[in-house]
């Protein structure tokens, strides 16, 4: 496994590093710093209102993971979704300007993200998925709260797309799923992605307790790397095929994350984005 970690202004040299991520040179790409300490804090206060009451006029649609996992959304994720995504796209343009609004006063809101991306991707355009509709697009990401003793158990995102609820999607993009966290709040302790030293092909649908089991399951869950983001900084992961998972949070303070899964258009012109 290889992980870039791009520091600064470094990134500025690696013009090509997410076309190599998606080829399996690297497992990960961090990049540290992307927002600053200060920006983050103004963000995980505003998340932290927000969730203590969730009332008009910022009406954020949210959704749980499963209870065990002590973990939740602001946003819809995909892969929880029903197949039928009835009015999911009538809610995009609300989750967009709740987006907006958290972002409010910080330079670029989340676009920086975006448009960093497209320079780390040969100039390639990165935006929400387009909608079955023609004026409808995905909600192009997720707001992630895990609060004491919250993970995600092991698993690869590629594994989302065989769910009902992603076929339309799969008609827009190659199958190749990828992901990024940005760390808006770090927890005390705990909350890390830990990414096991395995590939699972996609197509190959194979399942990561086949994987384990092959290889002995002791030396599977023995062998990965933890990426420990600070508030402000994002990693980029081949989490399609890479199985990984949640530490748990230690302490009371949430984690807050935005996440997105990102796979190439059909055409390779463009990245498209949902959460
Ligand atoms: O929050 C993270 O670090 C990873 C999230 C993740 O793996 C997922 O939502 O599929
Ligand atoms: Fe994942």
């Amino acid at each position: 496994m290889r992980i870039l970690e791009l520091d600064g202004t470094a990134w500025q040299e690696h013009s090509d590093c997410i076309r190599e991520l998606r080829q399996g040179v690297w497992t990960a790409v961090v990049l540290r710093g992307l927002y600053s300490t200060s920006e983050m804090e103004t963000i995980t206060e505003r998340l932290d209102q927000i969730d203590a009451a969730n009332a008009p006029p910022q009406n954020w649609t949210s959704m749980r993971f499963p209870e065990s996992f002590r973990g939740w959304f602001l946003g819809e994720n995909l892969n929880l979704l029903e197949d039928s995504l009835f009015d999911y796209f009538e809610r995009e343009p609300m989750f967009s300007r709740n987006m907006q609004q958290l972002f409010a006063s910080i330079p670029g809101g989340t676009e920086r993200i975006f448009e960093r991306f497209s320079k780390l991707d040969q100039g390639r355009r990165y935006l929400a998925a387009p909608g079955p509709d023609i004026d409808t697009r995905y909600q192009f990401t997720t707001l992630r709260g895990h609060a004491e003793g919250g993970y995600i158990p092991i698993h690869c995102d590629n594994e989302q797309a065989w769910r009902p609820s992603y076929e339309h999607l799969l008609s827009q993009i190659q199958e190749n799923l990828f992901s990024f966290v940005l760390m808006i709040g770090k927890p005390d302790g705990g909350g890390n992605l830990r990414i096991y030293n395995h590939r699972i092909p996609v197509g190959q649908r194979s399942t990561i307790d086949q994987a384990r089991y092959e290889k002995t399951d002791q030396a599977f869950m023995k062998d990965y790397v933890e990426i420990d983001l600070r508030a402000g900084d994002l990693v980029l992961a081949d989490s399609g095929s890479h199985p990984h998972e949640v530490t748990k949070v230690i302490g009371t303070k949430t984690r807050w994350t935005m996440c997105s899964f990102m796979a190439e258009a059909k055409g390779k012109h463009a990245v498209y984005c949902w959460g």
